[in-house]
């Protein structure tokens, strides 16, 4: 397989390079009747949602929930790699009502998921952690060019020059989508500090009425230990031509403020200043 292949842009957004080999069938995809789309901005807390929902869907049984990989469990649509199976061929194997992940900004998400009412959850994390996140991932997930340095990288992360272009274009549009469609906004740090909380949010959207006991398991399976511990949620089977977690593994911290570790005061002043800029807009805001 071509190694670390240079991102290519794709309806003016920038992906991983063999990502947009299978673009038009991401374009093209038809979502179906009770599908459920797990969305957010690359390194936000997309598998811990991913977990979290499977599991409530299953009634807090792991026995029933994990019957195969996170990344098999709820299928990637823009996934493309060569010698795997796309996302859009995993799903299209299967009949909706499906659990769907994707990083797709709001204005790229084909127009069927809003045809067919599909409910999203979203999840927003803090830019200084998901950068730092996004680093170590680019290094590990070796499908993506080199990050270069963490200065580097940063540059590259304010340009909105990494795969998914701008993070605060991605958390603005669903912020302003919410308003007019069936969406759960969720943000990371929320679910760090009260998880059982958030997790009953998610019941309560998705109509679910589950004991406090069934809770308790969700939450006992889903915390950032279990979930490192767990082979099936952990991203350890993935190949390891797309992974490789001696680099740095996919479950690495899984903490608020990481951030504090990695970047320079003057970095951070150049961040502070990137913020400002980008969320004057907005009545968005983040716990960092
Ligand atoms: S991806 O590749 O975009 O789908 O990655 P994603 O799953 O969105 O984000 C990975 C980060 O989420 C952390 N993580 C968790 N944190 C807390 N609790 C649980 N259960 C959990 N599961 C995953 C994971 O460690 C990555 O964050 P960092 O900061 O790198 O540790």
């Amino acid at each position: 397989m071509d190694k670390r292949p240079p991102l290519e842009v794709v309806s003016g957004m920038p992906i991983v390079g063999h990502f947009a080999k299978n673009w038009e069938n991401v374009q093209h995809f038809q979502a179906g009747e009770g599908d459920l789309l797990i969305d957010t901005y690359p390194k936000s807390g997309t598998t811990w949602i991913s977990q979290i929902v499977d599991l409530i869907l299953h009634h807090g049984d792991p026995k029933k929930s994990h019957l195969g990989a996170i990344f098999e469990r709820v299928p990637f649509l823009e996934f493309a790699v060569p010698d795997m199976p796309t996302g859009t061929k995993l799903l299209n194997a299967r009949k909706a009502p499906r659990l769907i992940k994707s990083h797709l900004p709001v204005h790229l998400l084909p127009n069927t998921f809003w045809e067919k009412n599909c409910k999203v959850i979203y999840v927003a994390r803090n830019p200084k952690d998901v950068l730092v996140s996004y680093f170590y991932f680019y290094n590990m997930a070796i499908v993506h060019p080199d990050p270069g340095t963490s200065e580097e990288f940063l540059q590259k992360f304010m340009e909105g020059k990494v795969s998914y272009g701008s993070w605060a274009d991605h958390v603005k549009g669903w912020w302003k989508m919410r308003q007019q469609r069936d969406i759960l906004y969720l943000f990371y740090e929320d679910m760090l500090k009260d998880p059982k909380r958030e997790i009953r949010k998610v019941m309560k959207f998705l109509g679910k009425d589950l004991s406090d006991d069934i809770v308790e398991k969700i939450h006992q399976c889903t915390t950032f230990k279990a979930m490192k511990e767990d082979h099936l949620a952990n991203y350890s089977t993935i190949p390891t031509s797309v992974m490789d977690h001696t680099i740095s593994p996919f479950m690495r911290k899984g903490t608020s403020g990481d951030w504090k570790n990695h970047l320079t005061v003057a970095q951070n002043e150049i961040f502070d200043d990137y913020y400002k800029r980008e969320m004057s807009d907005t009545d968005l805001t983040f716990c960092f």
